[in-house]
């Protein structure tokens, strides 16, 4: 529901809970909800996004490069028969961007410049909930973005920083605003990134929207040894997330809070049934009968997916996250999280008949709700020539050999309790992590280059999965607690795992993080009722090279919960480097 600056003054003095009904009310005059299974399967081919170099080359060197990406308002085909809709896309021009956005392609170790500019009209297409702590521009005209690249190692200035967001024009700016060209070093990992919106309170619309876009950091050297499928037609990225619609293509999302007199649009998890592979609704994909490597992003806001293939098929894990595998590890199914990136080669030469169905039978919310269906299990369908064909592609089992967690240099411990507030009616009011709001002075100040433990304690019902900003880490163990709810009834009332002697709990049953996730990286499930112990380090894992820039400046950086509905609701805190 758009809020008009006339409907706001209108209802100046009407209560919040008034202003819910209100909304509602209007929304039932547009176009019903769509039966996602109106929408015929694999019907749409799957699009290739633009690629973008990020350097140039001179006389065939490279060179830094610096790019202008606008964020528009324009028509989208999702699907054949599903009418245009009305989405914020990135790209270079208006008639060039698109839903994800264009793929930038980085070089390691050449500067990526980028001048993220919003295009966005006045008011957005979904609604706002204002009682949440959230980006407003002073008249609550324009649309606050800023430009988050996930998986960045960069100063904190280009970190896409909630509160340094901007409308249009850069008209008006958060309190955290710090210039208009953000700076991508590139001297981290070869790996995948992506770039997605952040605005504070704002970030599940402003993606729901359409503001995501893939971005991978390639290092030849490293690369071209290990002999992957490569070049544009067998190395692919899909991005997947999962949308509602109205009949009349709009993006439907319940603006009806579960709490409706706290939080009049608020819900604690976006769940869509139809399921989006790089624009379109359950596409189809041509391939031949030989290996491919697809880098999956998850940009949901809250599905989980459990990927496997109908006939079959196998996968086989080069990386996760933003950074290589040390070995590669096979797989016939693996978990995505919301955020996640997986990296993995597929050999169509191994499937007995002509299709497969790339499927997903994650529960949802993950991991206790409800089954899926037909719809929402499946992802997409590839058709396989039937032509026999020899490509001599392999996947080498050494992959890039990086430094494993030193426990010896470690130099803090940290406890990170996640807790859920719920109202007198049992439905979830906000998220805090160590029971503190976002806006809370900061509390966690590791040292530039430091090795730290953090102990993230999971004291809510639901996976949440942990995204840190800057630093890569390890998952090293799941541990469950035992006699949870003593535990809980301590923590609720001194937020202090060691007074509340965690040691004594953590002892339960022990869960093995699985194989293809032992690696380094920026986003991990946390388990409910588990504390799970990482390993964070702040500093390059490809070199022994300090950062090349000040991570010690303004404004600092964020970590929270990447379940994109709970990060808008306070499960996120700064976190400042120190000297
Ligand atoms: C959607 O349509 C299918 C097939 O007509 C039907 O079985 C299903 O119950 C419908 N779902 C909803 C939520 O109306
Ligand atoms: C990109 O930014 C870096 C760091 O600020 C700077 O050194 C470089 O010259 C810039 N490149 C271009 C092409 O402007
Ligand atoms: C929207 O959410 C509200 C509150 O949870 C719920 O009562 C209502 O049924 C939902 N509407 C639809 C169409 O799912
Ligand atoms: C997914 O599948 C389940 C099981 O049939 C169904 O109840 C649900 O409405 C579907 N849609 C979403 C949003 O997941
Ligand atoms: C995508 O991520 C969401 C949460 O961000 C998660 O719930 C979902 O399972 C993930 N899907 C896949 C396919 O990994
Ligand atoms: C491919 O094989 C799987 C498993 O054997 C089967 O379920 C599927 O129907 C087959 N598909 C086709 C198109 O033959
Ligand atoms: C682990 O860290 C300790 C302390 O900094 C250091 O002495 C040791 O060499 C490191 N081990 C490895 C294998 O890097
Ligand atoms: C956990 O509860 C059991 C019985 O319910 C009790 O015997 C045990 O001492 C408790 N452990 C802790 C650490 O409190
Ligand atoms: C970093 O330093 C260690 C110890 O001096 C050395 O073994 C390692 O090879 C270095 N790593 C890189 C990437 O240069
Ligand atoms: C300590 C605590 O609250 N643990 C909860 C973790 O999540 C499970 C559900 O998966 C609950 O049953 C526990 O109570
Ligand atoms: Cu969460």
């Amino acid at each position: 529901m758009i809020k008009t600056m006339a409907r706001v003054l209108l209802l100046g003095f009407f209560s919040l809970a008034l202003l819910g009904v209100f909304t509602t009310s209007l929304a039932q005059d547009t176009s019903p909800l769509l039966n996602s299974s109106k929408l015929e399967m694999f019907v749409d081919e799957l699009l290739d996004m633009p690629q973008i170099l990020g350097f140039d080359s001179v006389y065939g060197v490279p060179r830094s490069k610096s790019l202008e990406i606008g964020m528009y308002s324009k028509k989208w085909k999702f699907h054949r028969d599903l009418p245009p809709t009305t989405v914020y896309a990135y790209g270079v021009s208006k008639e060039a961007a698109t839903i994800p956005g264009p793929t930038i392609r980085a070089l390691h170790g050449i500067y990526t410049n980028v001048t993220w500019k919003n295009y966005l009209p006045p008011n957005h297409i979904l609604p706002w909930d204002t009682t949440i702590t959230i980006a407003e521009p002073a008249n609550k005209i324009g649309i606050p973005t800023v430009v988050h690249l996930h998986g960045s190692i960069g100063e904190p200035e280009s970190d896409g920083n909630p509160k340094s967001w901007f409308t249009a024009g850069f008209k008006e700016k958060g309190p955290a605003w710090t210039k208009e060209t953000y700076s991508y070093n590139n001297n981290q990992q070869p790996g995948n990134l992506w770039y997605h919106d952040h605005a504070m309170g704002l970030t599940r619309v402003n993606l729901l929207a359409g503001l995501v876009g893939a971005y991978h950091i390639n290092h030849p050297e490293l690369e071209a040894p290990l002999g992957l499928p490569s070049g544009v037609e067998f190395d692919r990225t899909l991005i997947v997330f999962d949308r509602s619609f109205r009949t009349d293509g709009s993006i439907y999302m319940n603006s009806t809070g579960d709490n409706p007199s706290i939080h009049p649009h608020w819900q604690p998890e976006y769940f869509g049934d139809t399921i989006i592979v790089n624009g379109k609704a359950w596409p189809h994909m041509t391939v031949r009968r030989r290996m491919y490597r697809f880098r999956i992003i998850n940009a949901s806001n809250a599905r989980f997916f459990r990927f496997f293939f109908t006939n079959g098929l196998r996968f086989i894990h080069v990386g996760f996250d933003s950074a290589y595998l040390n070995e590669a590890v096979t797989t016939n199914e693996f978990l995505l999280g919301p955020s996640e990136i997986a990296d993995v080669v597929v050999d169509f030469s191994k499937s007995k008949n002509d299709s497969a169905i790339l499927a997903n039978d994650a529960p949802y919310p993950y991991p206790t709700g409800d089954p899926v269906d037909e719809e929402n299990g499946t992802v997409m369908k590839f058709i396989i020539s039937t032509h026999p064909e020899n490509d001599m592609g392999r996947t080498p089992n050494k992959l890039i050999q990086y430094p494993g967690p030193n426990l010896s240099s470690v130099t803090q411990t940290r406890y990170i309790t996640m807790y859920e507030y719920e109202s007198s009616t049992g439905n979830p009011t906000h998220l805090y992590l160590n029971g503190i709001s976002f806006d809370s002075p900061i509390t966690e100040t590791p040292k530039v280059g430091a090795t730290e433990v953090w102990n993230v304690i999971n004291l809510t019902e639901d996976n949440h999965p942990l995204h840190i900003h800057l630093g890569l880490f390890v998952a090293l163990d799941q541990t469950a607690l035992v006699n949870e709810t003593e535990f809980k009834n301590c923590m609720t009332k001194m937020n202090d795992a060691i007074k509340c002697e965690i040691s004594k709990y953590a002892i339960g049953k022990s869960v093995e993080v699985p194989a293809e996730e032992k690696g380094w990286k920026n986003v991990f499930k946390m388990r409910p009722g588990y504390v799970t112990k990482i390993l964070v380090k702040f500093s390059f894992i490809n070199s022994n090279e300090s950062y090349p820039f000040d991570a010690t400046a303004k404004p600092g950086y964020v970590y929270h919960c990447h379940i994109l509905d709970h990060e808008d609701n306070e499960m996120m805190r700064p976190f400042k480097l120190i000297k």
